[in-house]
């Protein structure tokens, strides 16, 4: 059973059963309904509690049932709220631990609320590209007032409900039991008549229609491409001057708008993709993890010092091994320094920042390290280096210790060859700045064990990441990739485009930066060494040289001043480069290629379609276990925007058989090579199906 009923004395309780968080599929709303029926045909019964068994009172709709029967299927949230509100008896909600979305509609149908302090309270749908469509918009405003409930909904931020406690969302606060609190609380109103009911109530404010129009002008310059937000206000904005049936309808239709839009199914699809990409199909989630209380890094770099603070942050002390004092101090005081901007932009406070500072250590012995139980390297992309390191490591890591590689395109079977202990050893490939970038990618070498990757993955949660699992292949998931795109902006290059008209398509389609902008923030002498590598290991593959000749220029990017762009001192702004403009001109001369006037349809075709065959190799193969871990690499590591929901939701948005069709195209241009589709990505538009 999804709801459970018991009696309690005079009083009938209701309890959601739907792990992990009651969320109100079909089946529960079912057991709602009929709990509270039954409750009004015992005449033994005085009241009613509706209250959320486990870990939740409820985190609202059954988000798995959206743009499905089911979601729609009566009894409908707003039939379970209606039936509460009408009902002749108290209904009393007992709220702990979590009350969001449906889940809050629902409590605020019920004729009173208590809950427990510390419960995250919040109407969040705005986060899914919806907004709350059971009454939220319409209840939350008449009992927290206009602007406080304006913020949550447009936020979708939780709030403590301690916090809420003065407010008329809760009559009473319960510390201690919260059944028998609420039970108590069910007792005193049981007689109370007449019910009160919070759409029966009024919503004061002195300048409602002033508020509203400076609500849409703020909510309308941040939402960017998103509709919901501002759609948020508009619902809102009928719980004035309307009947309250007239307000539930506007929210109703607005919802069902939202609901059907690919920004939502977009932003659904990066919730569900994000908890996904933890599942391992042969490690289950019982799997035993290793203890991590404290870690080491090796290398005080740009990557070693925002990895440890990854450790800190999430309260694991660390200790930095390096070579040389000079290269630790440099590496601590950067470490303090990033500290520091933080704390003075007020994002840190001076407890949490001696906290953090405090938890960071230095040593250039490697015996001092040995106790830790993860070790992570991020020292030189090479794999002699990596040898090394690990030979080093084997020696001197207690038995149990996790091995962990940060390389970001070597081999993790090679690299754990050199232990005695493959099975502890695995890649953690991080994403510079490693301290902010949410990504990280996990590489399962052929011998890591699974514990050692259940470990890792659990870690990644801890310290904040989303941690993708990949196979070991060159460049993993993104940087495989991205060196698809990279190869196909350098062809349109050569073919008649300048720098900034591809990177200026590509941003217009939500990018944060196109493919030479990034490269110029990265260096682009990394791609250079990773082509020069290339050139020997796979002469098959054809590359533009434009970006070799723009290395030899010495224009490595923003670091020296000038690369795809020219840079100002102290001014990141990219400017369009008249010398690099006339070197692409005249290599394409030299090819003896016509130079022609390429659609910013073509250059995003050409970028993102790279980019999905690619993905769809990488499936094939295995290296990727399912698309959406692919979309949350490219989500949360490269940029690609959130509301398009990432290369293959975004392939499966213009349909695959379109995106076959379009590649079919470029395979009559120049490296028409590339444009050989993926067998699955074959399947998938023949059958009419999708990736996810
Ligand atoms: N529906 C279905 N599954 C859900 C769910 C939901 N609402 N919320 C969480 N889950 C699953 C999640 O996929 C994961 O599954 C497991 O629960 C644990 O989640 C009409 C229409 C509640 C704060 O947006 O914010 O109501 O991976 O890892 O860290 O207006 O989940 O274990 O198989 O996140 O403890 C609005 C979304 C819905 C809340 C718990 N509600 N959820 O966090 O666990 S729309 C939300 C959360 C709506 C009405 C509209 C969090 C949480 P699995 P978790 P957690």
């Amino acid at each position: 059973m999804t709801a459970v009923y018991q009696q309690h004395g005079a009083i009938a309780v209701i309890t959601l059963n739907n792990p992990p968080v009651n969320g109100l599929g079909h089946a529960t709303r079912s057991g709602v309904v009929e709990g509270v029926n039954r409750a009004l045909n015992d005449e033994a019964i005085k009241a009613i509690v509706i209250t959320g068994g486990g870990k939740a009172f409820s985190g609202g709709a059954d988000i798995k049932e959206f743009n499905s029967p089911k979601a729609l299927q009566e009894p409908s949230l707003h039939t379970v709220i209606r039936v509460v509100e009408e009902s002749t008896k108290p209904v009393v909600a007992a709220i702990h631990s979590v009350a969001m979305g449906g889940g809050l509609e629902l409590a605020l149908g019920c004729n009173y609320r208590v809950a427990s302090p510390g419960a995250q309270i919040a109407l969040p749908e705005v986060k899914l590209g919806i907004l709350p469509g059971a009454g939220g918009t319409q209840r939350l405003p008449r009992v927290i007032g206009l602007e406080a409930a304006l913020n949550m909904i447009v936020s979708g931020t939780p709030v403590l409900s301690e916090k809420l406690a003065g407010t008329k969302l809760f009559d009473q606060m319960i510390e201690g039991d919260l059944l028998q609190g609420a039970l108590a609380f069910a007792e005193k109103v049981a007689a109370i008549r007449p019910l009160p009911k919070v759409r029966d109530m009024k919503i004061k404010h002195v300048n409602a229609e002033g508020y509203l129009q400076f609500a849409r002008n703020t909510v309308r310059a941040v939402a960017g491409p998103f509709p919901a937000p501002l759609k948020c206000v508009e619902a809102i904005a009928a719980a004035f001057g309307k009947k309250f049936e007239d307000g539930l309808k506007v929210e109703r239709d607005l919802f069902l708008e939202l609901v059907q839009t690919t920004e939502s199914k977009a932003l659904r699809h990066a919730f569900f993709g994000e908890r996904a990409a933890s599942k391992i199909l042969d490690v289950p989630a019982d799997t035993p993890q290793r203890e991590i209380k404290s870690a080491a890094v090796i290398g005080a770099g740009t990557m070693g010092g925002g990895i440890a603070m990854n450790f800190a942050n999430a309260g694991i002390p660390v200790k930095i091994l390096e070579m040389k004092q000079e290269a630790l101090d440099k590496g601590l005081a950067t470490i303090r320094k990033n500290y520091e901007n933080s704390m003075k932009k007020g994002k840190l406070t001076q407890e949490k920042f001696d906290q953090r500072v405090g938890l960071i250590s230095g040593t250039l012995s490697y015996e001092e390290i040995g106790q830790a139980d993860i070790v992570i390297e991020a020292v030189f992309e090479d794999m002699g280096v990596k040898e090394t390191v690990f030979k080093q490591l084997d020696a001197v890591m207690k038995p149990g210790a996790i091995l962990a590689s940060n390389t970001s395109t070597l081999d993790v079977d090679q690299i754990a060859s050199f232990t005695k202990r493959p099975q502890d050893v695995i890649g953690m490939h991080f994403f510079s700045p490693a301290n902010v970038m949410k990504l990280l990618e996990i590489v399962r070498g052929a011998k890591t064990g699974k514990d050692v990757l259940a470990t890792t993955l659990a870690l990644a949660k801890k310290i904040k990441k989303t941690g993708v699992v990949s196979g070991v292949c060159d460049g993993f998931i993104g940087n495989r990739m991205i060196e698809q795109y990279i190869r196909q902006a350098g062809f349109l290059l050569e073919e008649g485009c300048l720098p900034e008209q591809v990177d200026k398509a590509i941003e217009k389609l939500g990018f944060a930066m196109g493919p030479f902008r990034m490269s110029d923030l990265a260096g682009n002498d990394i791609g250079w060494y990773i082509r020069k590598r290339r050139y020997i290991d796979k002469p098959e593959v054809t590359y533009s040289k434009v970006a070799d000749l723009l290395c030899e220029m010495g224009r490595y990017g923003q670091k020296t001043s000038g690369g795809w762009y020219d840079y100002k001192a102290g001014d990141r702004k990219a400017y369009s480069s008249a010398i690099v403009n006339d070197m692409i001109v005249a290599h394409s001369a030299t090819l003896g290629i016509e130079r022609r006037t390429i659609s910013d349809q073509e250059i995003v075709e050409r970028l993102l379609y790279s980019l999905v065959n690619e993905g769809a190799h990488i499936l094939e193969e295995g290296i990727a276990m399912r698309a959406s871990d692919i979309d949350m690499v490219y989500l949360t590591g490269y940029g690609f925007p959130l509301f398009r929901g990432g290369p293959m939701f975004y392939a499966d948005t213009v349909g695959l058989s379109n995106v076959l069709m379009a590649m079919q195209r470029y395979a009559k241009g120049r490296h028409g090579d590339a444009w050989k589709p993926a067998p699955l990505l074959s399947k998938l538009a023949a059958e009419g199906a999708s990736f996810n």
